[in-house]
């Protein structure tokens, strides 16, 4: 497949002749020219941003070629660096609450927390953005919660979560991926195996537990369905032609203990068939369970017996853990984790092959600990090792050649500091990676950093991989606040953030600074207040009102300048909303504490921002 698509030398006939390296140096020469232009200004759609340079460095004012978007972990967020500078540009709350972008704090993002389950924090690991054609398209970006089995969608016109869904037969949520090339359903992957329904029966027959692959449409963020499987579901990465989507399996022994979900030989990469999946849904033949269908996918079911199973199950060597699809959409490729290798498995031959494992075409021994699989656009993969701490180079052909379990096909080992799990290469989950950054996640950055006490951060190294006689330039240590799993890197040009927001593409509506549009109204106990802000002020100077009243706050900032934020805050009520320009909130609460509360704006955003206040005037009850 790779044949039919444009090589380096027909792009640009610039490129075919100077190796990269030379090109990024010439680049250095006409590095006026693109000050001048602006850092993208070079960048037009069919050609790979210049970088910088080498070094990863970024002038002042400049702008970053790539967005990174990288998980928060257990801090719940998503945070988005600029690459190559690995300048962390803004945090995007998910599962977290968070005051300064008002996350959880106005009733709309509230009751979507509250809706999926109520809970304070996730554990976010794997950020994807939707493709279209296996290409970024700049829409969305799909993240998992392992912690309470959710997904969530975050909208890259605003840069924030607007959609959460519970998936109420999963536990864990762990892999998260969209199904290529156009992102037609987005999958959760079940880590826990817990009974289905969990509901207190089978407590302690692990026999009877399981897990599910869950579809959910993109948009509006449905669930659709769950296949079942009784072995646990890891890492999961989609196929590039809508067929299959893949998962890793790990305990297959369908153990509660460690040396038990070790014992076995071998495990699974699962491979889902989703149409397949799906006529079985229409077919009717599932059973719901927390209303869902659930479609068995287990290793016994009859679906599987049919002449195109639902699900295959590969069987790759002890633990597995990573699993991700070659660029050109050939390979499935396996990171071994207790098992010093890789495995290939040529997903074409999954629908030929009576035997699954007839579908492995290689296993390359890559070194001790293997995570995770990143890809550039020469046909070489990069395989984290944990153990050993190190990344390694190699050639993804040459390994299909090779003998199995042959050392052969590595290119090049380089140190990292310390113990990485995910790496990740520019548009390296697309179908056209561009092959010249790639950053690793490390768990450990032991003595890297000045010592903070004894939480120490992690290590995001970026490397450049655009030069395979130099090989992979580590240029950059970025500490990282706990801990990113893994990341996606988008070219910035795919994107187009908005800068103030639309107000139609809010569901309150706009208060604009008319005497009609402000007011306070009284229902009962209830109060209702419509107030625009801007600098310097709110639209009352004071809101009166008595002591046990619910109080409803609904203000737009009415700025038309971009970057012109304003938050409406109150002291003891544990309110902090911000309006970005034209945007609307509101939050509602108990004015249980009789007394004066200035309400005031927490963005810094005037000379004046000091004195943009407003009163809360709470009467005694009697
Ligand atoms: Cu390896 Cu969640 Cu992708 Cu962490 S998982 S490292
Ligand atoms: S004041 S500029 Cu609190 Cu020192 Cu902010
Ligand atoms: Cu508005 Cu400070
Ligand atoms: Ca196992």
């Amino acid at each position: 497949r790779r044949t039919d698509e444009p090589t380096t030398d027909d792009r640009d006939p610039l490129f075919a002749r100077i190796p990269r390296r030379d090109f990024v140096k010439a680049g250095a020469a006409v590095g006026a020219m693109s000050s001048l232009a602006g850092c993208t200004g070079l960048l037009d759609t069919d050609e790979t941003p210049s970088g910088a340079d080498v070094d990863g460095s970024v002038p002042p004012g400049e702008h970053d070629d790539y967005y990174a978007f990288l998980s928060g972990g257990h801090s719940g967020d998503v945070r988005v660096y600029g690459v190559p500078s690995m300048r962390q540009l803004m945090r995007i709350p998910v599962f977290n609450i968070e005051s300064a972008r008002g996350y959880g704090f106005d009733d709309e993002t509230r009751a979507m927390l509250e809706e999926s389950g109520g809970y304070t924090w996730g554990d976010v690991h794997h950020p994807r953005p939707s493709q279209t054609d296996n290409t970024y398209d700049g829409e969305w970006l799909f993240v998992n919660d392992k912690a309470n089995g959710r997904m969530a969608r975050i909208d890259l016109e605003y840069f924030e979560t607007d959609a959460i869904v519970d998936l109420p037969n999963q536990q864990g949520t762990h892999g998260a991926c969209a199904l290529m090339p156009d992102t037609r359903l987005v999958f959760g992957v079940g880590e826990f195996r817990v009974p289905m329904p969990n509901d207190g029966r089978d407590l302690d027959d692990p026999g009877a537990y399981g897990s599910v692959l869950s579809a959910i449409d993109p948009d509006p963020f449905n669930h659709q369905w769950d296949v079942k499987v009784d072995c646990n579901l890891d890492n999961g990465d989609s196929g590039k032609d809508g067929t299959w989507f893949f998962t890793t399996s790990y305990n297959t022994e369908e153990g509660v203990t460690e040396s038990e979900m070790t014992s076995a030989d071998t495990d699974y990469v699962v491979a889902f068939n989703v149409p397949a999946i799906e006529d079985a849904v229409e077919a009717g033949e599932y059973e719901e369970v927390n209303g869902v269908p659930v479609v068995d996918g287990t290793e016994d079911s009859p679906l599987n017996r049919n002449s195109e199973p639902l699900v295959r199950y590969v069987d790759v060597p002890t633990n597995p853990h990573g699993v991700s699809v070659t660029p050109d959409g050939r390979y499935a490729i396996a990171s071994g984790k207790l098992d010093p290798t890789c495995t290939i498995i040529e997903i074409d031959r999954l629908d030929e092959v009576d035997d699954p494992n007839d579908a492995v075409v290689g296993r390359v021994n890559v070194g001790n600990g293997p995570l995770h699989t990143a890809y550039d656009d020469r046909g070489h993969a990069y395989t984290t090792l944990f153990v050993d701490s190190q990344v390694v180079k190699w050639d993804i052909e040459a390994a299909v050649e090779a003998e199995m379990g042959s050392e052969d096909p590595v290119i090049e080992k380089h140190d990292v500091h310390y113990s990485p799990g995910h790496l990740i290469a520019a548009e390296s989950y697309t179908g056209d990676p561009q092959g010249d950054w790639l950053i690793v996640l490390n768990k450990l950055s032991k003595d890297r950093f000045l010592p903070v006490g004894p939480v120490f951060p992690e290590n995001d190294q970026l490397f450049y991989i655009g030069d395979d006689e130099a090989g992979m330039q580590l240029v950059k240590d970025t500490p990282a606040y706990p801990e990113p799993h893994d990341a996606s890197i988008v070219r910035a040009d795919r994107l187009e953030p908005a800068s103030v927001y639309d107000p139609d593409d809010l569901e309150l509506e706009f208060i604009s600074a008319s005497d009609e549009d402000n007011f306070v109204e009284r229902d009962g106990d209830r109060v209702h207040v419509e107030m625009y802000n801007t600098r310097n002020h709110f639209g009352f100077s004071d809101i009166a009102v008595s002591e046990g009243d619910e109080v409803t706050i609904r203000t737009t900032n009415i700025e038309q300048e971009e970057d012109i934020l304003h938050s409406l805050a109150i002291p003891q009520y544990d309110v902090n909303v911000k309006t970005a320009p034209q945007e609307t909130r509101e939050v509602t609460f108990t004015a249980d504490k009789p007394g004066v509360y200035w309400i005031y704006c927490a963005y810094f955003c005037s000379a004046l921002h000091l004195e943009m206040r407003s009163r809360l005037l709470v009467e005694p009850a009697d």
